[in-house]
């Protein structure tokens, strides 16, 4: 794949808001956020999109979504609750090809999303 901004993010050549790290998954505040808590988890390795998925990647793909909830849960959104979503290619609304995870919180969410 090439190389994407979220790429540049992790190996730190651009700044962005961190709010959380480890080994398999890097979360950063997203710089046009959709709700009062809106936080991009991205997989630290480079997988573009949520058709590239493959089963070796089961393990990242778990992670990064527990770091979402378990973040979800430290910032007090797991009672009222938060929403997470992936935008898959054209029709999905995905800009940036490398994969991540928005966690959205802090709002009520609507149904059907646009
Ligand atoms: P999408 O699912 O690919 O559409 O999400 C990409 C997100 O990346 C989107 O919400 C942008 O606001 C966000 N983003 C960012 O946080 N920082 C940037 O420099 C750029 C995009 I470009």
């Amino acid at each position: 794949m090439t190389d994407t901004l979220f790429a540049k993010i992790i190996r730190r050549e651009i700044p962005a808001d961190i709010v959380y790290e480890d080994e398999a998954v890097l979360a950063f505040r997203d710089i046009n956020p959709q709700a009062p808590v809106h936080v991009l988890f991205v997989p630290k390795t480079p997988i573009a999109t949520l058709n590239d998925l493959t089963d070796a990647d089961s393990l990242s793909v778990g992670k990064l979504v527990l770091a979402a909830t378990r973040y979800a849960k430290a910032q007090g959104l797991a009672e009222n609750g938060y929403r997470c979503v992936m935008n898959c290619n054209r029709d999905g609304g995905q800009t940036v090809f490398h994969l991540h995870l928005h966690l959205l919180g802090g709002r009520v969410m609507q149904w059907p999303p646009g």
